[in-house]
């Protein structure tokens, strides 16, 4: 069957085609569009695959885990920095091993077009000693999730899918192969396999190290991985996954006079790239995130080889790699884009808040009270709320990343600042700022949180909050004093009540909460079209 998809939902399609019983992620964008795509499927295919979103990307993680100790098939998706907060999971992961096939789809997002940072999550996979596939276009990962079911159950390991945001969020007509059934629930073979007592854990990381040189053998014989030769070649080239797409485009197809590999499974084929050396001199390296192949193939050149990459200038150091950067990098003078990607046509739009968004009194209040208190009083957080950095408002001293607000406030209301306020979402709040709120409490800290609460993650799309209707419960519960967890609504109209009341707040000698409850407008907005659109059975 043809599909026309995004890079992101063909890996969506590849899993639901792959049998699994469960997605799990917490958004983020570059990879937001694989859970969406599975939760529509569900709603108009009726399958049975859980598909809500999780709190965070490490209870995604293991929840994750779970399904395949019970021998089921499942995904777990997030974006790059979500592999930071999964880690600790997903490195263990390896150790213990899998029953039920895991694939982890990590979206990075170089040149951070909607990120705190490019890192590269290959590392990652490399760290924790699995499998990593890196698809180079749409066709190839849907092919490749389905290839990483399969593989992960071979080799009882998760493996690592690779994407970048130009491949998650561009657009091809793929095709697919018949679905597999979901598997039945059965049961790890080994009772203690997923009991990580040292003494157990140093058995099955000695397992772990010891399968290493049969991943290499696989990613030699892959499909995925193919060594190109041409007949007089002057440079090899390694190009790992979207960068061969942009290596065809500029030399308009494969090229004649250089050495190709295609490098889309790791652990790295050495004996592939041993070949391509044994016939070059010179090696280039392409690759959309970190120089990852060009270090470790650094290891294993001969003196008089030249190896030509991000580390020595030859391609950026930073950002996406893009076919122009592949031309230059290749000195092909003729190849000109039809579309520019850093394109000076369009004038550049500031971010800013939504007309009629809560986020825009919140901050007209905080203004008021950072004129009284003076600058460098407020610890932000990440969601639309991080737009109070930017004029007119200029509000928030600090984003670092989810979940830092309420730590940050406390750690410079120890040093002595005063006030010290932290704002935070209330999907940032569940995500990961309540074990924060936790250790301010534990010591009382004379810090007031706001939390932000528009009933969304609308930075993302508008997903649900986990914590709906129940953050003054939680708040509670961590310990902070009933008294001080005041629930509001931030409306312009309020604005002298809100300045006042967060005074108050910050004059108390402990912890306090101010839960500021207001709706996305978008959120709004697209819930009263969706009823609209089934009050007058509009099907799209
Ligand atoms: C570890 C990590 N996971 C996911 C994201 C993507 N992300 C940024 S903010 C956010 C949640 C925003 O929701 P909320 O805190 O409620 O603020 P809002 O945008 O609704 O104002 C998400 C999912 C991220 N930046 N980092
Ligand atoms: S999407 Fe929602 S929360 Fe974000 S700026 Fe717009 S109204 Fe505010």
């Amino acid at each position: 069957m043809k599909r026309l998809l995004l890079g992101a939902e063909t890996i969506a399609q590849g899993a639901i085609d792959s049998g699994i019983s469960g997605v799990y992620s917490y958004p983020g964008t570059p990879s937001t569009e694989i859970t969406l795509y599975i939760q529509e499927f569900k709603v108009q295919e009726n399958i049975n695959v859980f598909c809500n979103w999780c709190t965070n990307e490490k209870t995604a993680m293991e929840t994750a885990l779970g399904m395949s100790y019970a021998g089921k098939r499942s995904l777990v998706s997030m974006k790059h920095v979500g592999l930071n907060v999964a880690a600790d999971a997903f490195i263990n992961s390896a150790i213990t091993g899998i029953n039920g096939g895991l694939v982890v789809a990590v979206a990075d997002d170089p040149s951070m077009h909607s990120s705190q940072n490019e890192q590269d999550s290959r590392f990652y996979g490399h760290f924790a000693h699995i499998p990593i596939f890196e698809p180079s276009n749409q066709q190839e990962a849907y092919d490749m999730t389905r290839s990483a079911f399969r593989f992960s159950e071979k080799y009882k390991l998760p493996v690592l899918l690779r994407i970048t945001t130009r491949l998650a969020h561009s657009r091809a007509i793929i095709s697919t192969q018949a679905a597999e059934i979901q598997n039945n629930i059965s049961f790890p073979l080994v009772r203690e396999q997923f009991i990580l007592l040292p003494s157990i854990a140093r058995k099955q990381f000695r397992n772990l190290l010891l399968v290493q040189n049969s991943l290499k053998q696989e990613a030699v014989s892959s499909i995925y991985n193919q060594l190109h030769k041409a007949e007089n070649s002057q440079l090899g080239v390694i190009a790992c996954g979207i960068a061969i797409n942009y290596l065809l485009e500029v030399c308009n197809g494969l090229p004649q006079n250089f050495d190709v590999l295609k490098l889309c499974q790791y652990p790295i084929p050495q004996s592939l790239v041993n070949e391509l050396f044994e016939r070059n001199d010179k090696i280039l390296v392409l690759e959309d995130g970190y120089p990852f192949v060009e270090e470790k193939i650094l290891g294993i050149v001969a003196h008089d080889k030249r190896v030509l990459g991000r580390l020595n200038g030859y391609v950026p150091p930073d950002g996406e790699l893009q076919p122009n950067i592949v031309a230059k990098a290749l000195a092909i003078e003729s190849f000109s884009e039809h579309v520019e990607t850093n394109s000076t046509h369009f004038p550049n739009r500031p971010p800013e808040l939504c007309k009629g968004c809560g986020h825009i009194d919140m901050y007209t209040a905080l203004r008021r009270i950072i004129d009284e208190y003076g600058d460098n009083h407020v610890f932000a957080d990440i969601g639309c709320y991080t737009l109070g950095a930017l004029s007119p408002y200029s509000a928030i001293n600090t984003c670092v990343e989810m979940g830092a607000s309420i730590p940050m406030a406390k750690g410079a209301a120890d040093a002595g600042v005063f006030p010290a306020i932290a704002i935070i979402g209330d999907s940032t709040f569940t995500h990961s700022g309540m074990t924060g709120l936790l250790d301010a409490v534990n010591e009382n800290a004379p810090i007031t949180v706001i939390i932000a609460d528009n009933a969304a993650s609308a930075m993302t799309g508008g997903q649900n909050s986990a914590a709906h209707g129940k953050l003054k419960n939680i708040c509670i519960g961590l310990g902070v004093e009933p008294d001080h967890i005041i629930e509001t609504e931030p409306f312009p109209t309020k604005i002298d009540q809100l300045v006042a009341l967060i005074k108050e707040e910050i004059e108390f000698k402990g912890t306090s909460v101010i839960i500021l409850k207001r709706e996305c407008v978008q959120t709004v907005l697209r819930k009263n079209k969706t009823e609209a659109n089934q009050k007058h059975n509009i099907i799209f």
